[in-house]
């Protein structure tokens, strides 16, 4: 791996002080840099960054949120910032990465060599069961991953095979188009994503691994009901609410 990093995550940070793992960010900090958003946490998460950033100063940045935004607004937050950021200006691939490290960061190369040779837009990780992979994803979350999947693509016409995996990396040159709109949904701005990059290619990258990490504070029973209304609700504004036939 080359000591000049190519590839930046944005790493949404709500409340993380129990779930950060210093030693693991810091085991990628020659090869990734990493900007941390703390989302108005009410724990200790701004200290732990603020210790996190005096051990890897060149590759650790923090973007401190005053209020609590959601998940949506701090990755959007924190990829403006990292796409503007200019110690950050040569890096060629910007994307955020969930703080569990659920897809863990050894992921992050091998997906980047796949954005690299391809001609890709972006890039998702992509949670498919297969021969050799060890994805372990509760029975149900999976079901919900595939009936969720199926209504997007009724819905929207997104055939994609994992819009909600939290490892996503995009080429600097569409970050504008992705992220410079807020977002509607609180859940599913995947979705959103997709619809603004229409027309550009997305590439799925098959992960090796991906673990379920206790602690979620997004899923919940009521957050699905959310999470399938918002896909009703998402498609009026974005390209007229479903991707061009192409
Ligand atoms: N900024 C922000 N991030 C959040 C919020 N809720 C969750 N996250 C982040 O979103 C990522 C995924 O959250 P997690 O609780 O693991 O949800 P999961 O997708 O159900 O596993 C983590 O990096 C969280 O810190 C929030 O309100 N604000
Ligand atoms: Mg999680």
């Amino acid at each position: 791996m080359s000591s000049t990093p190519s590839l930046c995550l944005v790493i949404p940070c709500y409340n993380e002080e129990k779930r950060l793992s210093p030693a693991k960010f810091a085991e990628f900090a020659k090869s990734l840099a990493f900007v941390f958003v703390n989302d108005g946490s009410s724990d200790s998460t701004s200290s732990v960054l603020a210790e996190m950033k005096k051990t890897c100063p060149g590759s650790f940045h923090v973007l401190n949120l005053e209020k609590n935004q959601g998940k949506a607004e701090a990755v959007r937050r924190g990829m403006l910032f990292a796409a503007g950021e200019p110690a950050l200006s040569c890096i060629e691939w910007i994307g955020f990465w969930d703080a569990d490290l659920s897809t863990p960061l050894s992921e992050a190369p091998p997906m980047l060599d796949f954005a690299s040779s391809s001609s890709a837009a972006a890039v998702f990780g992509s949670r498919i069961m297969r021969p050799g992979a060890k994805i372990n994803r509760s029975f149900f979350r999976h079901m919900a991953g595939r009936l969720f999947a199926f209504l997007a693509r009724l819905k929207l016409n997104a055939g994609v095979y994992d819009s909600q995996c939290g490892a996503k990396i995009f080429r600097r040159r569409h970050i504008q188009a992705a992220f410079s709109r807020p977002f509607q949904s609180r859940w599913i701005f995947d979705l959103e994503i997709i619809l603004r990059l229409d027309g550009r290619v997305i590439a799925e990258y098959p992960l090796s691994e991906w673990n379920e990490i206790s602690g979620s504070k997004l899923m919940s029973l009521s957050s699905m009901w959310g999470i399938f209304g918002e896909l009703w609700t998402i498609g009026s504004s974005e390209t007229g609410g479903k991707l061009s036939d192409k």
